[in-house]
């Protein structure tokens, strides 16, 4: 394919591989980008340490285009700016926030910079910032949400800026690559069908959680905490469920400290968070990173 993002980052296939907290890390963002996509370390709230030996570790795996999402309300969020200079990352993906501040200087070394954003306003900002890109992210997505649907906020935020659009969040196949091009973007961002990969490294718990869902199995929980977060209904979303009728926003972001790691690391699938998309009734089975890609652009 020809298009600007693929010319942007030189790649076969305008795909980058979602950012996904205690999953994405070296083995599956390397695969990714051996495939021909984009691959990327989820930095979430992983310490400074952590985000460095995975990285190296990626340097060791592929010589193609991988990066780091950098999920900005990780107390850690700026040694991790400062990091991926050091380390030559060649692309930045961040979420959860406004990368406003850290854009200048990582455009200075030589960084492509591609915010996730919730809104048209945010992707307006971004561009003037100086962002080379941006990715829409619609609710149907995994984690941590915005409020809108990726099939009314990515045309929005096509309309509103120059630079080119990924959009995100419930494209799993080919269909959803070409809903997601007629929308006006210009490639996609992938996590649901991701965290199945073979190379994915996510317990295996959690890859049947998300093989077994159909398409109303997950819920968005935490939505008085400012920071709503789709998850698997488990215990633990039946649980937040109760706390958010209670009004009780301190509880819910106690019980869910740790929560994903309990799911992703642990495969306790149960009392965890199983963060995944709304699009995991479409993801059947295990497959290489590769497969995958070359399936969705087939
Ligand atoms: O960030 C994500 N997905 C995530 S982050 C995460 S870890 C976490 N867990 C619990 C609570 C919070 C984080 C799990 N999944 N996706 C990208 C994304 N960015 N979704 C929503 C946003 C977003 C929201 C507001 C981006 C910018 C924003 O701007 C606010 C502002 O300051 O303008």
């Amino acid at each position: 394919m020809a298009n600007r993002i693929c010319e942007l980052l030189n790649l076969e296939y305008p795909i980058f591989q979602g950012g996904m907290a205690w999953v994405s890390e070296s083995n599956l963002a390397a695969a990714v980008a051996n495939a021909g996509g984009v691959g990327l370390i989820a930095a979430a709230n992983a310490p400074t340490d952590w985000v460095e030996q995975e990285i190296k570790a990626a340097k060791g795996l592929t010589n193609r285009v991988f990066g780091v999402n950098i999920m900005l309300l990780s107390p850690y969020a700026d040694d991790i700016a400062q990091l991926v200079i050091d380390e030559g990352v060649k692309v930045v993906t961040t979420g959860a926030g406004n990368a406003g501040k850290y854009i200048d200087k990582w455009k200075e070394a030589g960084i492509k910079v591609i915010p996730v954003v919730p809104s048209s306003a945010l992707a307006v900002r971004m561009e003037r910032a100086g962002a080379d890109a941006v990715i829409a992210e619609g609710c149907e997505s995994g984690g941590h949400i915005g409020e809108l649907t990726t099939m009314t906020l990515v045309p929005q935020v096509v309309d509103s800026v120059n630079i080119p659009v990924l959009a995100a969040g419930g494209i799993a196949d080919s269909r959803g690559v070409k809903a997601a091009f007629a929308l006006g973007a210009e490639g996609v961002q992938v996590g649901t069908r991701f965290l199945v990969a073979n190379e994915c490294t996510v317990h295996a718990n959690y890859k049947e959680s998300v093989l077994k869902a159909k398409d109303t199995d997950t819920i968005a929980t935490g939505r008085i905490t400012g920071h709503p977060v789709r998850v698997i209904k488990n215990n633990l979303a039946r649980q937040m469920q109760k706390l958010e009728r209670e009004g009780d926003a301190e509880g819910i972001e106690k019980l869910g400290g740790g929560a994903l790691a309990l799911a992703a690391r642990d495969g306790d699938v149960k009392a965890g968070s199983v963060m995944c998309g709304q699009i995991a009734g479409l993801v059947t089975r295990e497959q290489s990173a590769r497969e995958i890609i070359e399936e969705m652009f087939s």
